[in-house]
Parts: C-alpha cells; structure tokens; sequence
C-alpha cells in the first residue's frame, strides 16, 4: 500500500483525486472513484447552488465515504456553491481557477478541509498561512485551464514552499507518473485523463472515443489572449480559436463569444465542430476504457514495482 499523510488526512485508501472536471465530474464519477477508495470529486463548476445539492444528495445515497466538491472560482455560481457546501457539510473542498481566499475563512469556521488547485509558489504560500490542509500544484500539462509551470518544475518547489501535502496534478496517468510524482515530494496525485475514459464517465462516447485514440501531440492550448489558457483536443473548433486568438481583427468579446458553452457541447453532444474536448497530453498513454476501481489498482501496482525496484539504480 501507499500511505501518506493525504490517506491519513482524508480517510481514505488511495492518495489519488479524481479531477473536478467542469460538466464531466458527475455524483455517478465521484461516487465510483470514492467508493473504490479514491477521492471523488463533484465539479461544481457548471451548476447554480440547487443543482449542486441535488448531486451531493445522489452521490450520498450510493457512496457514505470522503467525497470533495470543485469550486470553479470564475464561475458566476461560485458564492452560492461555497454555501451550499457548508449547508451540506461536504467533507473536502477543492478549488480552481483563482484564489479562494474570499471564501476559505467559511469553509475552515464549518470544518470544511480546503484543497485549493495551485499553479503557483506564492498562491500556495498564500493559502497554507489561510488554512489549507493541503494544495494541488497542477502543472501546464493539465487538461483545461492551466497555469505557465509544469508538474516535474512545480511540484518540487511547491513542496519545498509549504509544510501541508501536495498532490501532483498535470501529465500523470499511469503508474510512472505516480511514483515520480512521490519523488517530486508530492504526498498524493490528481488526474483527470485518465477518468474520461473511466466507465462510470458519463462524457458523450464521442469524447471517450477521441482520448482513447489520442497521441502525444493531440492538444493545443488556446485562449491566452483572454488570460485562460485552456489545453483540449485539436479539432476544427480548438485550432480555429487558435487562429482567431491571433487575429488583431477579431475582438476578445467575439473571441470570448466562440468559446462560451464549447465545453457542454463537447461533454454532452460530442460536438465535434463545436465543442472543446479539454484533454491532458497524457491523453496518448489511456489506451482504454477501465472501471475507477481498475484504475487505482492498476497505478498502485505500478507504482509500488517501480518505487520497490528503484534501487536497482544505486550501486
Ligand atoms: O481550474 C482548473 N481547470 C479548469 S477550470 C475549467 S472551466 C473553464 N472553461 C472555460 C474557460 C476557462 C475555464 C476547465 N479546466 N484547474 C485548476 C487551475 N487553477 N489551473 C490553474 C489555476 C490557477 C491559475 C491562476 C489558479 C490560480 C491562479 O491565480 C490565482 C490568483 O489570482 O493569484
């Protein structure tokens, strides 16, 4: 087993996070992972207050361990979210996307354990003197909104930042990615790729479909010019705002205007025109389709062959 001061913190079995992913992270998602022994994650990115509590309630009736809930922190529901994890006493907290600070005084006064997403030193300095129980430093490799630093040049230095556990996020999805996370001096990981292709994932098979046949270079990063870069899949739509993005003559409001709702209709439609497949590059390494149960054994195995085998280095 691997235990670290994460599966202690938590109660849970397995230091691993499945990632709050906006329109994809359903009850039915975080209820499987957390029931296997992971940390399931609801996102409450893409719904108000009322249907956020309807989703804490379903995954209650089919999952009595730790779950946490994702606060997209741009998100306009996000006062509302953060009290309704109070009203509900969610266990774990978990944000992205900016900093939490406005809301973590509540959430730590309700007992609730903060996990703020960090792409950053200073942000995760910020939080620990707050109250965090622990950070996710996520890397540029990440799927979706991203920071500038990568997992292998973050990790290590937010580790070195802060006494609280890191969890690694960005590029993991196998069991490699796992024992070097806990060499950066991450005490836990999160991954979000590898859950899309999960079987209790309830994104449209279209977007299964397109991680499972994904290679090293199926994602482009688009969206700086509107200060979210955000990772996804290369389809017509993601190169398109590339191109876009570099046109003087289009507006950020036009820019702003084709990206809005692009994630729903990858997520829900398949839209493969229209919407944005957010994907991590570790896309090329999910070959296929595994329960969250399959999933954690899997990367613990690996992970332990490889931390257990790695003296073989030293003479
Ligand atoms: O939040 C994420 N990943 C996401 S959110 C999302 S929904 C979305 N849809 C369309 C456009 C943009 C987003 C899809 N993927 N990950 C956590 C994360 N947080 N990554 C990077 C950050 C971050 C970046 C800057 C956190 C804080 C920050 O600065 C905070 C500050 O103000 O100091």
């Amino acid at each position: 087993m691997i235990k670290t001061r994460i599966t202690g913190l938590l109660g849970i079995t397995y230091p691993i996070f499945q990632g709050g992913m906006a329109w994809v992270a359903d009850a039915a998602l975080a209820a499987a992972v957390s029931n296997a022994g992971g940390l399931g994650i609801i996102a409450g990115m893409n719904m108000n207050g009322e249907q956020l509590r309807a989703e804490i309630r379903k995954l209650r009736e089919v999952c009595d361990g730790p779950f946490a809930v994702n606060v997209m922190l741009m998100s306009p529901h996000a006062a509302e979210v953060a009290d309704v994890i109070v009203e509900e006493r969610v266990p774990i907290v978990t944000t992205g996307a900016g900093n939490p600070l406005t809301f973590m005084k509540k959430w730590n006064e309700a007992g609730v354990k903060v996990i703020p997403v960090v792409a950053s030193v200073a942000l995760a300095k910020m939080v620990e003197k707050r109250g965090a129980a622990a950070v996710v430093a996520e890397g540029g490799e990440s799927g979706g909104h991203i920071g500038e630093a990568n997992t292998m040049a973050l990790v290590p230095q937010v580790a070195d930042a802060v006494d609280i556990p890191v969890i690694a996020a960005g590029g993991i999805a196998d069991g490699r990615g796992y024992a070097a996370a806990l060499m950066l001096g991450a005490e836990g990981i999160q991954m979000g790729t590898r859950f899309l292709a999960a079987t209790e994932c309830n994104v449209h098979p279209n977007y299964k479909a397109k991680v499972l046949s994904a290679g090293d270079t199926a994602t482009i990063v688009s969206g700086r010019r509107l200060g979210h870069p955000v990772r996804s899949l290369k389809t017509p739509f993601s190169r398109r705002f590339a191109e876009m993005e570099k046109d003087a003559a289009v507006s950020d409001e036009e820019l702003e205007a084709y990206g809005t709702g692009a994630l729903r209709k990858a997520v829900t439609e398949g839209d493969e025109a229209n919407g944005a497949f957010m994907c991590g590059q570790v896309a090329g390494l999910v070959k296929k389709e595994q329960s969250c149960k399959e999933i954690l054994e899997e990367m613990t195995a690996q992970a332990e062959d490889i931390l257990g085998g790695a003296k073989k280095y030293i003479s």
